[in-house]
């Protein structure tokens, strides 16, 4: 730390009237409130299967999978010896014009469990850069072929797609709109699926909304199929209050786009690698997008990376000029790095020796069981559920939104639980490792802290 920057920030903060304790001040977090942050740190300092330990020693249960992305549990030994192994082996490989062996594996291994057909894998480091990368391919792809007038880019309200400009555009968060204005320009939302009205209480997937899907058509009327490229939609909407697909309306999207020659693509930054109960929620739902999205459980959250992946007839399609031309022009410095490669690798070993991409599937009932008990408590006016995600929506406290929300994440943080609060939904998503044991303690914390919030 350098004192004298410190110094001089902390005395800029104090001149604003914040006070921030001393090493505090040069990070500016993200997705955080700074100032009531620094006012009382969360620090964790260490990480093993279902747990975390922070800096004070305590033990914390991880009901989140970190950010949705720890899905093998923490400091798995495959995964640790694989990014220790690649550091001293070869830091860095150029990715253009240039490859590693690991890069080739890792998108082998990624395509064998993909849907059918979906057998080619391009590399980012992030959901951000992945969304953006799958926005541009379908832009490109249908240039490449001859429909160049269809850049038209379509979202659903609700949506959460990362922070890049192209997946804020797509994206539905009124935040991003009134903090950054237009972003993309050529974008249209179809309507969210949420229908609390109908829908409250649902074990797994609601039955009413599969018409919902209809409204890409309303689009279409407007726009003309002429002027559309894509959609994109997560199968499960995460970030937004974990919001699950009607029954058929995913079907009913497919068809949709089928039929006008419109890109469907799935984000499965969240629901990637094992969260639904199959290595996708293409498979678990049984519809087979155009391109899929993925990140977090690709290298366990061990290391940044996301990926596109695609058919292979959108692969296809670019490899057609003269072959000494670069066929798609994109790619990041960090494109398939040989750390995120080998963690990736290690990740898919664990997963496949621990049966963890469909151990979603057998906990899912008990799971379930356990969020639901929870209907009744205070406040609680929704529970939702798919696989090893579970939102729990409270009623906001008269004219504080978000706030009972927060109090209970500090309540269940203090009584040792990690869990993730958008707005007033509390969202769970644990490593796919759980036991009954952890998911009993879950609720258990999460009943006291929402009485203890009434
Ligand atoms: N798409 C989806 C569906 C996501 O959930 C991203 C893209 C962006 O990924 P990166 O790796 O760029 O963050 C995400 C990320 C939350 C939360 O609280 C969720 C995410 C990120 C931060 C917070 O639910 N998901
Ligand atoms: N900005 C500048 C000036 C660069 O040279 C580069 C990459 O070479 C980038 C941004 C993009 O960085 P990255 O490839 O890590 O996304």
């Amino acid at each position: 730390m350098n004192k004298a920057i410190d110094t001089a920030l902390m005395q800029a903060a104090e001149a604003t009237g914040s006070t921030v304790p001393a090493g505090m001040a040069a990070y500016w977090m993200p997705f955080t409130a700074n100032r009531q942050f620094k006012k009382a740190p969360r620090l964790l300092t260490r990480a093993e299967g279902m747990h975390y330990w922070d800096d004070k020693g305590r033990q914390i249960l991880d009901g989140v999978a970190g950010l949705w992305c720890v899905n093998a549990g923490h400091a798995r030994p495959r995964i640790v010896q694989a990014i220790q192994q690649q550091a001293a082996e070869m830091d860095f490989c150029p990715p253009f014009q240039m490859a590693h062996p690991k890069a080739f594996e890792l998108a082998e291994r990624v395509a064998q469990i993909a849907p059918e057909g979906m057998g080619k894998v391009f590399f980012a480091n992030s959901g951000s850069e992945a969304v953006d990368t799958a926005l541009k391919m379908a832009l490109a792809y249908h240039r490449v072929r001859g429909e160049g007038t269809r850049t038209r880019l379509l979202g659903r309200e609700r949506g959460y797609h990362g922070v890049n400009f192209g997946g804020i555009s797509v994206g539905g968060m009124v935040g991003n709109r009134k903090t950054f204005g237009l972003a993309v320009a050529g974008v249209d939302h179809i309507r969210h699926t949420h229908d609390p009205v109908r829908n409250a209480f649902t074990v797994g997937q609601p039955e009413h909304g599969a018409d919902i899907a209809d409204d890409l058509e309303r689009l279409v009327a407007l726009h003309d199929t002429s002027n559309i490229a894509a959609v994109i939609v997560e199968p499960v909407a995460g970030s937004t209050g974990v919001l699950i697909p009607p029954q058929g309306y995913l079907q009913r999207l497919r068809d949709i786009c089928t039929k006008h020659g419109i890109l469907l693509i799935f984000d499965e930054v969240i629901t990637g690698f094992g969260r639904t109960g199959q290595p996708f929620a293409a498979q678990t739902f049984g519809v087979t997008p155009d391109l899929i999205v993925c990140a977090k459980g690709l290298t366990n959250g061990c290391v940044p990376m996301g990926a596109v992946i695609a058919k292979n007839a959108i692969h296809d399609a670019f490899m057609s000029g003269p072959e000494h031309l670069i066929e798609f022009s994109h790619g990041y410095t960090y494109s398939a790095h040989p750390l995120a490669c080998a963690a990736g690798l290690g990740t898919l070993d664990t997963y496949a020796e621990e049966g963890l991409l469909t151990r979603a599937g057998e906990m899912q009932d008990y799971f379930a069981q356990g969020v639901h008990s929870l209907k009744g408590e205070p406040n609680v006016i929704d529970v939702r559920n798919i696989g090893l995600v579970g939102g729990i929506e409270l009623s906001p406290l008269a004219g504080e939104p978000t706030k009972r929300g927060f109090n209970v994440f500090l309540d269940c943080y203090d009584k040792g639980l990690l869990i993730r609060t958008t707005g007033d939904t509390v969202a769970l998503s644990p490593p796919l490792i759980i036991e009954r044991s952890h998911i009993d303690q879950i609720i258990d914390t999460l009943r006291g802290a929402i009485r203890r919030a009434a």
